[in-house]
């Protein structure tokens, strides 16, 4: 069984800092769950482009207020504590924060660890962690 805690991952290369978002990868590839697992904070004010094309994705908001965008159709979804959305299509969105929003968020396949979006709005298929994980 892995047990661990949110303060763990703090300050270690688990928490991936961007001017949007901060992220605490809790579990990861190398945990051999077949998924990651991350406790997402998006800055309120901010508005993030994504297309997730070599994943799948589920979040969980548990805390806060904002909007997901679908680009392909321009809907715009309210996003508040208790919504969960799946990109089960790799669908193209934009995400806005109007208040901080606490996001639990699943891959598939499992992130390796130190992903950030690439300029499709992805993430890639990293073979290897380059450095360990504390
Ligand atoms: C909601 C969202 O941004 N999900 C992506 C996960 C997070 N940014 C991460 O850990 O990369």
């Amino acid at each position: 069984m892995i047990v661990r805690r949110l303060r763990d991952a703090q300050g270690t290369s688990r928490e991936v800092d961007t001017p949007n978002w901060v992220s605490r990868r809790l579990l990861l590839r190398d945990d051999g769950m077949g998924f990651s697992l991350h406790d997402t904070t998006i800055r309120a004010g901010t508005e993030t482009w994504m297309q997730y094309l070599n994943h799948l994705e589920a979040v969980y908001c548990v805390s806060g207020r904002g909007e997901i965008e679908v680009v392909a159709s321009g809907e715009r979804i309210p996003i508040e504590d208790g919504t969960v959305y799946a990109l089960d299509q790799h669908d193209e969105h934009v995400l806005r924060a109007e208040t901080d929003l606490r996001m639990v968020c699943v891959f598939n396949p499992p992130l390796v660890g130190p992903e950030v979006h690439g300029e499709d709005g992805a993430y890639p298929i990293l073979e290897a962690v380059e450095d360990g994980h504390a």
